[in-house]
């Protein structure tokens, strides 16, 4: 039997609550997360996610609050987790800036198009966006029609060619046609490297700003795994929670020695690239910044500068080859062959199965996955063709290439039965595994 972690306080104040955070913990421990955007945060990340900066309000910036009592730590972490975020990038002070305070990837996002763009329908002629599709792994907040980037900017959308590699024929095409403000590149359930340096040339050739979204990939780019966006890009927004494994949050990086005039501006006064984010982040769109979460950003960056995190990377993406290998040898089609990050993009349809069933199944014994649409999905997103796997959680429990190969049998015996009685039965092996590789700081 093994020990839950405690909540004394908890406990006595609200024991209902409490025991959802067990049941919770029991899950996170009994259970194979696959959810490529998931990981389990050390106890160093969550013990700073629950600190005593949680009761400080201090809307602005270090330096420069609208609230007193900030000078003590609020400041002086919040300027760390900047340093580290920087250093981590190996980014030169004078050149790049790093918002720390955004609550969420698409938080992050919306502070940049709000920071750049004119939106629809603008008296002043609205600005142009290209993002990548949300069906073709790109991200909601990437255009998609019906997510507030989409409603209220003008998207333009590529997507992958013949090979289910990104089309950069198209972006190139799509850039010459509508002479884009802004090009967004990056994805969520995308399983190739992304040429940034082919995206640069093509936004500096046309005149655009390129915005990376690294948020799935930022742990694997810190680790040296991935190549980098920076040198190509303009502005790279994150979250930190994914491959990076640290708390909920986000990170907006921009460049510093690039001026503009923002939109809607009254004086016309040019502003640095870092400024314009800086104001969209607070006041434009957030009150006061979730200082335990900037806390805990700057542990996680800390714990990504490691050696022992660079060892971390490489072997989610080891891992995630050997599970993407042995899924293609039971018959799975992967979306663009193969893998070269820490996802996968299964196509079911040679099995008959939608990504709903496969999902809910897998889940019944113990895998737990997203359904994800694929390229060109005849199926509608609620049911959707295919599933997303990723290894970045089972990585960090230390689980290798040989249990990777064993949760691709799994996966390949239930779409071949998914009785009620084989589900439960490998749910019993799964969880035989699961106890051999406890996350960190579970017992
Ligand atoms: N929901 C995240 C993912 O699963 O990729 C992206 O926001």
């Amino acid at each position: 039997m093994r020990r839950t972690l405690k909540y004394p306080n908890l406990q006595k104040t609200d024991p209902e609550i409490a025991a959802f955070n067990r049941l919770e913990e029991e899950r996170q421990f009994w259970y194979a997360d696959f959810i490529a955007s998931e990981n389990y945060a050390s106890p160093a990340v969550r013990e700073a996610s629950a600190s005593v900066n949680t009761n400080k309000y201090s809307e602005g910036y270090p330096g420069a609050r609208y609230y007193k009592g900030s000078d003590i730590a609020i400041d002086p972490v919040e300027i760390l987790a900047q340093k580290r975020a920087l250093a981590l990038f190996a980014l030169d002070e004078d050149t790049w800036g790093a918002n720390v305070q955004p609550a969420s990837g698409s938080e992050a996002n919306f502070a940049v198009y709000g920071a750049l763009l004119k939106q629809k329908n603008h008296p002043e002629n609205e600005d142009v966006a290209l993002g990548m599709r949300l069906d073709f792994g790109g991200h909601l907040t990437h255009g998609f029609h019906v997510s507030f980037s989409g409603k209220f900017f003008h998207f333009e959308q590529y997507g992958l060619d013949e090979n289910e590699i990104i089309d950069y024929d198209q972006v190139e095409k799509l850039a010459e046609t509508w002479k884009p403000k802004l090009i967004v590149c990056g994805a969520s359930a995308y399983s190739r490297i992304i040429d940034f340096e082919r995206f640069g040339g093509i936004a500096k050739k046309h005149g655009a700003l390129l915005m990376a979204d690294i948020a799935h990939i930022a742990g694997l780019i810190a680790g040296g795994v991935h190549p980098s966006p920076f040198p190509h890009c303009d502005i790279v927004t994150t979250t930190t929670h994914k491959t990076l494994r640290g708390p909920r949050g986000a990170i907006i990086f921009a460049r510093k020695d690039i001026l503009l005039v923002p939109p809607n501006s009254k004086d016309n006064k040019a502003k640095s690239l870092f400024q314009l984010i800086n104001q969209a982040v607070f006041p434009g769109l957030q009150g006061g910044p979730h200082n335990q979460q900037t806390e805990a950003i700057a542990v996680c960056l800390k714990e990504a500068s490691t050696p022992e995190f660079r060892a971390y990377v490489k072997c989610i993406v080891k891992n995630s080859q050997a599970l993407a290998q042995s899924l293609q040898k039971y018959g799975f089609r992967i979306i663009s062959a193969g893998t070269d990050n820490h996802l996968m993009l299964l196509d079911l349809r040679a099995f008959d199965v939608t990504g709903e069933d496969a999902s809910e199944w897998l889940y019944r014994a113990g895998i737990v996955t997203n359904k994800n649409a694929i390229p060109n999905d005849p199926r509608p997103p609620r049911l959707a063709s295919g599933i997303r796997l990723g290894t970045p959680a089972a990585t960090t429990r230390g689980m290798g290439t040989r249990e990777m190969k064993q949760f691709a049998r799994w996966i390949y015996e239930i779409m071949q039965d998914h009785s009620e009685q084989n589900l439960q039965k490998i749910k019993g092996q799964v969880r035989a595994l699961c106890q051999k590789f406890p996350p960190p700081g579970f017992n």
